[in-house]
């Protein structure tokens, strides 16, 4: 795979920067990468805001072109999710996954994913992590934060820890969802999220739901088991349990 890296100081969402630009050129490679050194109004999934502060995180958005239908879309960024997430493993971060994009470590969230239709055959997915955020500037987010650094007790350099992403985790998450989607990927997310039959609470739009984890279906959707018995599909939602 060919990565195409390009550096800007400041952008206000990489996201929406790339996917303009895939409108703008429908010939862009696949492999377009835009990284921002920072994000004046960097977005999440449901319009939330994505908080980065000057300098020292990662925040970037890599253009794939792909045929696959919008319902593959979840599972791509899970791809992605498990890469970083092995990539952690490798800096000595013990990080794990939460549905649908989270790669938290104890409950701390240290990066989030945002997968976005881009031109008629692409996709668009942006990825905060957060590389030397400090302790200090992690209390700013509404809700537990750490970063690389303050697990590490190391700065790191953003440049390589976005080659080691592209270059040698991405790569095969991202084959293995080509070529088998959510079922090339299911086993590791299991292991990697806590394992089945955990206790769950789930808000599903304006609900919250209380059950067990019961699996995922064949595009990465969770399953969640009511405490009745019957099967719930849940699509776009947040677990709010801490794994
Ligand atoms: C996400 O949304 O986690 C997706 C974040 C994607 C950000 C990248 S940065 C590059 C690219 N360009 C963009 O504009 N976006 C992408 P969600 O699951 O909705 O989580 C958002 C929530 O995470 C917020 O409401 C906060 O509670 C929390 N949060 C915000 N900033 C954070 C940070 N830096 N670290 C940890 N948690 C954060």
């Amino acid at each position: 795979m060919q990565f195409n890296v390009q550096w800007f100081d400041e952008m206000d969402s990489t996201n929406t920067r790339l996917i303009e630009e895939v409108r703008r050129d429908p010939h862009l490679p696949s492999g377009t990468v835009w990284a921002a050194k920072s994000q004046t109004a960097g977005r999440g999934r449901l319009g939330r805001k994505w908080d980065s502060f000057s300098d020292g995180n990662l925040l970037f958005s890599l253009y794939q072109r792909t045929h696959a239908s919008l319902s593959h879309l979840p599972s791509f960024s899970m791809a992605m999710s498990i890469a970083v997430d092995e990539m952690l493993q490798m800096f000595h971060v013990h990080s794990n996954l939460k549905w649908p994009n989270d790669v938290q470590v104890q409950g701390r969230k240290i990066a989030g994913l945002l997968a976005e239709r881009a031109g008629d055959d692409g996709v668009v997915i942006g990825i905060g992590l957060n590389v030397n955020m400090t302790s200090l500037q992690a209390a700013q987010i509404d809700q537990p934060a750490t970063s690389m650094a303050i697990e590490t007790g190391a700065k790191w350099d953003v440049n390589d820890v976005l080659k080691t992403l592209l270059n040698s985790h991405w790569p095969f998450w991202y084959e293995r969802w080509k070529s088998l989607g959510f079922s090339g990927l299911r086993d590791r997310w299991i292991q990697r999220c806590g394992g089945l039959d955990l206790p769950v609470v789930v808000r599903d739009g304006e609900n919250l739901l209380h059950g067990t984890l019961a699996g995922f279906g064949n595009h990465g959707e969770l399953l969640l088991r009511l405490p009745g018995g019957r099967v719930q599909t849940i699509w776009a939602g947040d677990i709010l349990t801490p794994l």
